[in-house]
């Protein structure tokens, strides 16, 4: 399966790419993945191209992205695709971004289905327009049942307002009487949040060599490693997710048995 899907890069260019896969796979792999995938509009500026390309173009790259970690074992990937920052945004790029989800779906999801992934999402779901709505939730159902990689994307997504609904839960059962003040530690943060049924992401990978957060899961990214590469996504392939894998890895090394990670 990696065979066929890297063939034509390994005769082509470079012979080691089978090479540095065996490599990454003979070390402990992340088992959950968060990317944010930035550096759309600027790479289509750099083609002048309008920001939509980039997107779709991005796109593309969703798919290849999703395939590599799925074949590499990686349970869960976690991609940024909107933030309830964008809302911002010229209404005009809004409404081509929230055809992208329909348009990937009905190009990917029979993909999807026969390589057992399950497509989630976290963020706010009400929001969105119904025809992405539709597209989601009928993805959802139909991969709900498969057990290989977990797709999540995050999509009207801000992980302040998301600590700020799972406060208000959590404030409503003491309210209720059901729990009292004591009974707030941080499992029970995490249970409220949208992740709940994760693991918390072991690397986070952002694109186009900015530095920063974002509101991205704040609270889930605690003990994660943090990769910024400087690659925008559209360019974003293989060899760049193998980079930012090894480089977890090779990271992680230091923390044996004894030595437990969160220890700093
Ligand atoms: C979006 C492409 C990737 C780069 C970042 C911005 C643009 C895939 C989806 C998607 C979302 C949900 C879903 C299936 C696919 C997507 C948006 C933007 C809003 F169930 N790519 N992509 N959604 N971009």
């Amino acid at each position: 399966m990696l065979d066929k899907l890297f063939r034509k890069k390994t005769v082509a260019a470079d012979g080691s790419i089978l090479d540095r896969i065996a490599e990454v796979q003979n070390r402990p792999m992340p088992a959950h993945v968060a990317i944010i995938m930035d550096g759309n509009g600027r790479w289509a500026k750099q083609r002048n191209l309008p920001r939509i390309a980039g997107h779709h173009e991005g796109m593309k790259k969703v798919r290849l992205i999703t395939r590599i970690a799925n074949n590499l074992g990686i349970k869960v990937l976690t991609l940024y695709a909107f933030s309830t920052e964008n809302w911002k945004r010229p209404k005009p790029e809004i409404d081509f971004l929230m055809k992208l989800p329909g348009e990937f779906l009905s190009t990917y999801l029979p993909e999807l289905i026969e390589q057992n992934v399950k497509v989630e999402m976290i963020g706010n779901f009400d929001m969105l327009p119904a025809h992405t709505k539709n597209a989601i939730r009928k993805a959802m159902d139909e991969t709900a049942h498969n057990d290989g990689l977990t797709l999540n994307f995050a999509m009207n997504y801000g992980s302040r307002l998301e600590l700020v609904e799972s406060v208000k839960e959590i404030a409503a059962l003491i309210a209720e009487g059901k729990i009292g003040p004591e009974d707030i530690d941080e499992n029970l943060i995490g249970s409220h949040l949208m992740t709940a049924h994760l693991p918390e992401p072991d690397l986070l990978i952002r694109t186009s060599g900015e530095v920063r957060l974002s509101n991205f899961m704040l609270w889930q990214l605690a003990y994660a490693e943090f990769t910024f590469m400087d690659v925008l996504w559209p360019d974003f392939d293989e060899l760049c997710m193998l980079n930012a894998i090894e480089e977890f890895q090779l990271r992680n090394r230091r923390f044996g048995s004894v030595e437990g990670k969160g220890t700093v």
